[in-house]
């Protein structure tokens, strides 16, 4: 009988360490779902980067960055032509805010340069390039180039 009753201690001490072992499973099983939920952290990194290659496309709108501030003097970028040796038009009026670009037409090198010693003044410019300069201020302004005196500009800014 004590044999018998040994043995059954014996049964039910396997099968609770099966139980053990069963219940030591578990939590092996319950450890991958953290792994799983790293796994989740990884999809949610993968979402970081979509809103990165989003930004990595927004640097294509502060390009239109100039329209936003021709948006708030509502005016667009007004273009002066150097061909020929000539500022065309050599009088431009504009408003208060206006962006005004030179663009060297000439094969000749030219410079946009104001007749006020702190006024506006651009590089030497090559065929094809431009300048820019936005006239803030109400005023007069006139412009020369420094390789050809006798090229003469006025803008006028109302
Ligand atoms: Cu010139």
């Amino acid at each position: 009988m004590t044999i018998r009753q040994s043995l059954q201690l014996m049964l039910t001490m396997l099968a609770c360490a099966g139980a053990l072992s069963s219940c030591s499973l578990n939590p092996s099983t319950t450890t991958p779902q953290p792994s799983a939920n790293t796994g989740s952290t990884t999809v949610k990194a993968k979402k970081h980067n979509v809103p990165n290659k989003t930004s990595v496309a927004k640097p294509t709108f502060p390009k239109i960055v100039p329209s936003p501030a021709s948006v708030k003097t509502g005016l667009k970028t007004q273009t002066i032509l150097i061909s020929k040796n000539t500022f065309s038009p050599a009088t431009m009026t504009v408003k208060a805010g206006a962006i005004v670009q030179w663009l060297n037409k000439d094969s000749a090198s030219h410079t946009v340069t104001s007749d006020t010693e702190n006024g506006f003044k651009s590089s030497r410019l090559m065929k094809g390039q431009t300048y820019t300069h936005v006239f803030a201020d109400v005023g007069t302004f006139k412009y020369h180039c420094l390789i050809h005196p006798n090229m003469t500009g006025t803008v006028t800014v109302k």
